[in-house]
Parts: C-alpha cells; sequence; structure tokens
C-alpha cells in the first residue's frame, strides 16, 4: 500500500505556488528556487517509485540548477546506472509536480505503480546531492521529507558536482560485481580519476600550469579535493573563481556558459594576471561542463580570444582515441554524436573521419545515441559531454593480446582513458583530466590543438516570447514545425546569407527561445542573427 496519509502531510507542508506551471525539461525541472519545494517533494515521491520499480536499486537526485543563475534551482532524477531517468516517466513527472490538490496527485502516482506494475513492497533506496546554490538547503529539506514519507532508505551524499553523484549511482549498484565502477564514495570518484590519470601522464614531460575557472561553483570545491590525489609536479592548476560561500557569485561574469556563449574571458580575469598563451578552462556552476580558452596574438586585440568548445574537446578525443586503436590493433567503430549546435566545421571535420550522429539538444539525447557505438564520444558545443564504451568494446580491450610493445602501450593507454573518463555522464573534472592527457600525450599546447579547424563565426541569441510551447522542433530540432509558416521565413532570410545556417528552438532550462546563427562571413553574422530573431518575436 501507499502511505497516502502520510504523503498528504508533506503535500501540504510544501504546497505549490498557486498558477505556477511545472515543466519536465532538458535537465529535470529548473525555474526559480523559491518556488520548488513542492517539486522537490513530489519528485523524491517518484524518485522512491522509480527505484521500487527497478527492484530496489539506488537512484539519484540532483538539486541544482547548472549554469543558470544563482537564484535558479532545479531537481534531476537520475537512473540507477547513472544516466539520466528513463523519459517516458517525464510526463508523470510534469503531472506529478503540476498537480493542484492530493487526490490529483495520488491519481498520477496510482496510474505510474499500474503502468509499471510497480511492486510497493520492493524497499527504495535513494542517494540526493546538491550544489552550493543557497535555495539548496531549503529544496533538500523537501525532498528528504518526501522519502521519509515513501519510507526510503537514504543517502544524503551533500555538497556534490552533478557527475559526482551520477559517479555515486553506478558505483553503488555495480560495487561488488563484475561490473564494479569504482568506491561508493566521494573519495573513491578523484582516486579512480587521479590513479588513471597519472598512470597516463607518466613518464610524458608536464606542459604549462592550467588556470581553471570554477564558476564559484561545487567544482571549486571538486577540484580542490581532486589536487590531493594528483600532485602539482603531475598537473600544475591554479584555481580562480573559487568564492562558493560568497552571496551571487555563483556563475556571476564567469563560468562555462558565460565563456562559450559571450565569447569572451571570464570578467576581470586580466586582473588575475592571465597572459597570451595561457591554457585556460572554464567549469559551469555544477561541474558537468568545460570549455577551454587562450589568448592567441596580442592580447590587446578584440579576435586575440580563442574558445576551445566542447566540438574542439569532441575532436580532440576522437581522433586519439583512434589513433590508439588503431596502434593497439584494435577494430574499434569510433562515431561521434553532436547536436544542432555543433559548429559546422567541427561536423565537416568530424565527418570525415568517424560517423556522426545528430540529436537533439540534451545529453539525454546524445547519450543514448553514443551507446550504438563501440566508443561513442559525446559533446554539446557548450562543452557537457564524455567519452562511452561499449561493453563489447570493454571486453575487447580486456582481451586483446598485443603482438608489439606499441601495440600494448596503446592497449594500456585506452585501457587507463577508460577509467579517467566519466561513463556516467559529461564531467568537467573528468574531461579536464581527459583533454590535459590528450595534449601531454601530443606535447601539443592550445594552439597546435585549436589548429585542429578553424570555426564559422557563430551565435547565440535569447528571445523572450509569449509561449515558448508555441515553438515546436523536427529533425533533431534543426527545424520548426509551429509556428506555421515561419521555419520557411527563416529559410528565406537564411538563403540571402554566404555558407549560412541558422535554427530556432524552445529552451528547454529557461523560458526563452533561442536563435542560433552561423556564417561564413563574419560581418554578416549579427544581421543574420537579428534578422531571425526579428522573425520570431
Ligand atoms: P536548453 O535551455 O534546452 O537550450 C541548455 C543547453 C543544453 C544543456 C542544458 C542543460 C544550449 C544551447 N543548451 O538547454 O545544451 O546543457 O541547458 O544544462 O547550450
Ligand atoms: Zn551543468
Amino acid at each position: 500500500e501507499i502511505p497516502f496519509a502520510l504523503i498528504e502531510q508533506g503535500f501540504e507542508a510544501f504546497p505549490k505556488p498557486a498558477g505556477k506551471k511545472f515543466e519536465y525539461g532538458t535537465t529535470g525541472i529548473r525555474t526559480k528556487g523559491d518556488t520548488l519545494e513542492s517539486t522537490c517533494y513530489r519528485l523524491a515521491i517518484i524518485g522512491a517509485l522509480r527505484s521500487k520499480s527497478l527492484n530496489g536499486k539506488l537512484i539519484g537526485l540532483m538539486v541544482t540548477a547548472s549554469h543558470n543563475p544563482e537564484p535558479d534551482n532545479g531537481i534531476k532524477p537520475i537512473d540507477s546506472r547513472g544516466e539520466m531517468l528513463d523519459v517516458t516517466w517525464e510526463p508523470y513527472c510534469t503531472a506529478a509536480c503540476n498537480a493542484v490538490d492530493a487526490q490529483e496527485f495520488f491519481g498520477i502516482l496510482k496510474k505510474l505503480i499500474h503502468a509499471y506494475k510497480i511492486d510497493l513492497k520492493t524497499p527504495a533506496k535513494v542517494i540526493y546531492g546538491h550544489d552550493t546554490r543557497p535555495s539548496s538547503p531549503m529544496l533538500i529539506k523537501a525532498v528528504a521529507s518526501g522519502l521519509a514519507a515513501m519510507g526510503a532508505q537514504t543517502i544524503d551524499a551533500g555538497l556534490k558536482t552533478t557527475p559526482q553523484l551520477h559517479y555515486l549511482v553506478h558505483a553503488h549498484n555495480t560495487a561488488g560485481t563484475e561490473e564494479a565502477y569504482g568506491e561508493p564514495t566521494e573519495e573513491g570518484y578523484y582516486k579512480k580519476l587521479a590513479d588513471a590519470f597519472l598512470k597516463l601522464v607518466e613518464g610524458k614531460p608536464a606542459t604549462s600550469k592550467l588556470t581553471v575557472d570554477c564558476a564559484n561553483g561545487v567544482g571549486a570545491h571538486a577540484l580542490l579535493n581532486i589536487q590531493k590525489y594528483i600532485p602539482s609536479s603531475a598537473l600544475e592548476i591554479r584555481a580562480l573563481r573559487t568564492a562558493i560561500g560568497t552571496k551571487g557569485a555563483l556563475n556571476d561574469g564567469c563560468g562555462a556558459d558565460y565563456v562559450k556563449i559571450g565569447q569572451k574571458l571570464p570578467k576581470d580575469i586580466e586582473k588575475d594576471g592571465v597572459q597570451q598563451g595561457d591554457r585556460m578552462c572554464s567549469f559551469d556552476g555544477d561541474a558537468d561542463r568545460i570549455v577551454f580558452y587562450y589568448l592567441r596574438g596580442n592580447p590587446a586585440q578584440k579576435d586575440s580570444f580563442r574558445l576551445l568548445d566542447g566540438d574542439k574537446i569532441a575532436a580532440l578525443a576522437t581522433d586519439y582515441i583512434s589513433e590508439l586503436a588503431k596502434k593497439a590493433g584494435i577494430e574499434l567503430n569510433v562515431g561521434c554524436v553532436q547536436t544542432a549546435y555543433a559548429n559546422g566545421s567541427s561536423t565537416k571535420y568530424l565527418e570525415q573521419r568517424v560517423p556522426v550522429t545528430c540529436t537533439p539538444t540534451g545529453v539525454k539525447h546524445l547519450h543514448r545515441a553514443a551507446e550504438h557505438y563501440d566508443v561513442g564520444v559525446y559533446f554539446e558545443a557548450n562543452g557537457h559531454g564524455t567519452v562511452l564504451f561499449s561493453p563489447d568494446a570493454l571486453k575487447l580491450l580486456s582481451e586483446a593480446k598485443p603482438t608489439t610493445p606499441a601495440a600494448e602501450d596503446a592497449l594500456i593507454q585506452l585501457r587507463n582513458l577508460v577509467d579517467v573518463i566519466n561513463q556516467t555522464v559529461g564531467d568537467a573534472i573528468s574531461d579536464m583530466l581527459l583533454v590535459e592527457v590528450i595534449l601531454r600525450s601530443r606535447q601539443w599546447d592550445c594552439e597546435e590543438w585549436d589548429a585542429l579547424y578553424e570555426e564559422l563565426p557563430n551565435k547565440m541569441l535569447k528571445v523572450i516570447v509569449k509561449d515558448r510551447a508555441a515553438f515546436t522542433t523536427e529533425d533533431a530540432e534543426r527545424r520548426l514545425v509551429t509556428p506555421t509558416g515561419l521555419q520557411a521565413k527563416i529559410d528565406e532570410v537564411v538563403a540571402k546569407y554566404k555558407d549560412a545556417r541558422s535554427f530556432v528552438r524552445p529552451s528547454g532550462t529557461e523560458d526563452c527561445v533561442r536563435v542560433y546563427a552561423e556564417t561564413g562571413l563574419a560581418a554578416e553574422l549579427d544581421s543574420l542573427a537579428n534578422n531571425v530573431a526579428k522573425l520570431v518575436q
């Protein structure tokens, strides 16, 4: 039996803001933090049911709003293998969060229990964590209360990066099995990544120091901790924007999103003595994204800023892994997954080397597509991504019998790469180490990496519209279906520009519509973006 009476108490204690409509978006439910208590309480109950439906496997609930402004927050359920929640559960989540009274909420729970034949006697086990936002403690209380009402067994993971929580879920559920992913603790996470990293760079001369913008978020905590396991002789790190406790600092003028969207350095970073050629990177607020950048040529010039985004990381990783597989004499089908936001030049570059898939925005889509390859490299342009090795690939790697020392060396590198890369989700810390390994191994700095291809000038605009739900898309979000007739108008505008591409889609995490524009001619970029945006308004 479901403990309706108990659930109802919490339901009344965490009332839904009147008139507010919640929507399960790109990564769970995300909006202003002070409106989310009811949602957190309700998703905790659904989370407990999800665990029961998976035979009591551990599932996760992460309270974060990633790169969004500090007053925002969100809650994201994590499935038992550390991946995003099964998409077929999303409509139930949306409906549950919008239920106006306890009866409607119970009705949705009953439907869910029936649809997935959930045995309520199965115990539920849920781990939850949060980032550094001021609203997190209050929301965590609502989560804990929902789980308590369900009698779930809980693990309060406290302050974690999003990828750490994904890691913990997967590590717990595989502990003691053949697939054991790692020790299911935060320390275990650091040790696993650090061990693999140290093996990968052993004997390779260290490159120059890496400057890291931690977005004043939880990434600062993780970076500080992993440095306990990676001596500065192996990787010299200069951590900036680490003010976790400072109100209003999170993602403010810094972080991966600020750098990627603005295509510029974190605000005032010159004051930290950043110099031409320095290798720099930025995490986002929950440390699941990373972008790199440096200053090329005269730093006083506007175009000296050079961004090495998710697309460039994908190119770097794809080439490197393909080469290692070849050297190791192993047939691996390496593929790459991108979204419509991938720069046209990166797609062209990758397509000349490996199969490339385009999916809708949101890592849940990329992740699933990447699983179709032996090695699936997936990155959103904004720096969210990872590399997945399929069970078959892992088997090949463990069973291969290399016949030359060079092949053996390549094989060992591949095996260690699997461990340095977070296999559950995009992870800024893990991706940072991956990039450092590849650059070190090639004895490259940013300039050589940057030279893989030249990006087409591109731009993203946010347009506030009355109802973003009026915008629906097809063809991996590259074309609008509704509002009727709008796509034809966009096509007409785009046709006027050379080598141009532009598309419009509703954001899944913010109340806006995004316009992306890309052209062969930098001088025409603003005009293209603005003209498409005008059509949308
Ligand atoms: P939306 O708001 O749906 O565009 C944004 C990012 C996604 C993803 C999510 C989750 C872009 C264009 N969109 O989604 O890639 O990272 O946030 O954080 O960067
Ligand atoms: Zn994030």
